[in-house]
């Protein structure tokens, strides 16, 4: 029997076949669950749809984060489909790209409030809308960080921002959920070519150099990322809430990187 049989799992951000949600959704399909996607605007229907249908679920709907009244129609459309929900699986984050160019010192203020809104503020507005489909269940929620949240990663600018804030907002909403019995965790994912990842500046020397780096001295795939979202939204995690878990081949651990070094002899 898979780890998730039974459990119904929206999964949002889906862009194409690279995104980390749908690695997340390969894995949660093969550990038995049932699969709802959100899809970001029409141009991306088409795609979701299809993604949709691979994993067996004809479960999609429009919701553009940054507007209230498509986290209402998504609630509405699952209250109705499924009239219960078990996780969650927010994989949203976006910042205009000219927000990436120079450092963070010339972040506008269009650019701070537009990455916060649609990377932060989204995860509170679908908790908050979703919980009562949650109502007398042990739901799990869990979003995507990045190290650029704990240290300086150039070019990363505002998003990295957006990301110490998501991270803290994961541990109070990991506080106010488990007076309902549910948990919430973010997993800090390693570089992975997607589409999001293309509008950073640089992203390929960030790309490499993790990867050279890293204890493993490989990437990390999106199916690594899907594996550890089976387990936080798992009974397995059932003591496990606010937390971040690195999923990086070990990046994070390294203080000077042994790798190049060694290289160096
Ligand atoms: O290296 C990476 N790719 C990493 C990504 C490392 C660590 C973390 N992450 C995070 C991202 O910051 C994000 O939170 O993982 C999450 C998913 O990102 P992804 O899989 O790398 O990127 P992508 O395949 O582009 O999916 C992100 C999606 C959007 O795709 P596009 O490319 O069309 O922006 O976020 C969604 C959208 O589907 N999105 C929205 N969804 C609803 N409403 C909105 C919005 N307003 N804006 C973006």
């Amino acid at each position: 029997m898979g780890l998730l049989e039974g459990k119904k799992a929206l999964i949002t951000g889906i862009a194409n076949d690279r995104s980390i949600a749908y690695g997340i959704a390969k894995s949660f399909h093969r550990e038995g669950a049932e699969l709802a996607f959100t899809y970001a605007n029409d141009k991306l229907r088409k795609r979701v749809e299809e993604v949709a249908r691979e994993f067996g679920s004809d479960l999609t709907v429009k919701c553009d984060v940054s507007l209230d009244e498509d986290i209402t129609s998504l609630k509405e459309f699952l209250q109705d489909r499924w009239g219960e929900l078990d996780i969650l699986v927010h994989s949203i984050a976006f910042a205009p790209k000219d927000e990436f160019k120079a450092g963070v010192v010339d972040t506008s203020r269009e650019g701070f409030k537009i990455a916060m809104d649609i990377s932060v503020y989204s995860l509170i507005a679908m908790t908050r809308e979703l919980l009562p489909l949650m109502e007398g269940k042990e739901g799990a929620i869990v979003t995507l960080s990045y190290y650029g949240a704990e240290k300086v990663v150039p070019h990363y600018n505002v998003m990295g921002i957006a990301k110490a804030a998501l991270e803290s907002t994961v541990r109070y909403l990991a506080y106010d959920i488990a007076k309902h019995g549910h948990r919430i965790n973010a997993i800090s994912a390693g570089p992975v070519k997607t589409l999001a990842a293309y509008s950073i500046t640089g992203f390929h020397l960030l790309m490499e150099h993790t990867t050279k780096v890293n204890p493993f001295g490989r990437a990390i795939t999106i199916e690594d990322v899907g594996d550890t979202a089976v387990y936080l939204c798992s009974d397995w995690s059932r003591g496990v809430t606010g937390e971040v878990i690195h999923v990086d081949n070990g990046y994070h651990i390294m203080g000077v990187f042994g790798k190049e070094e060694e290289e160096k002899g």
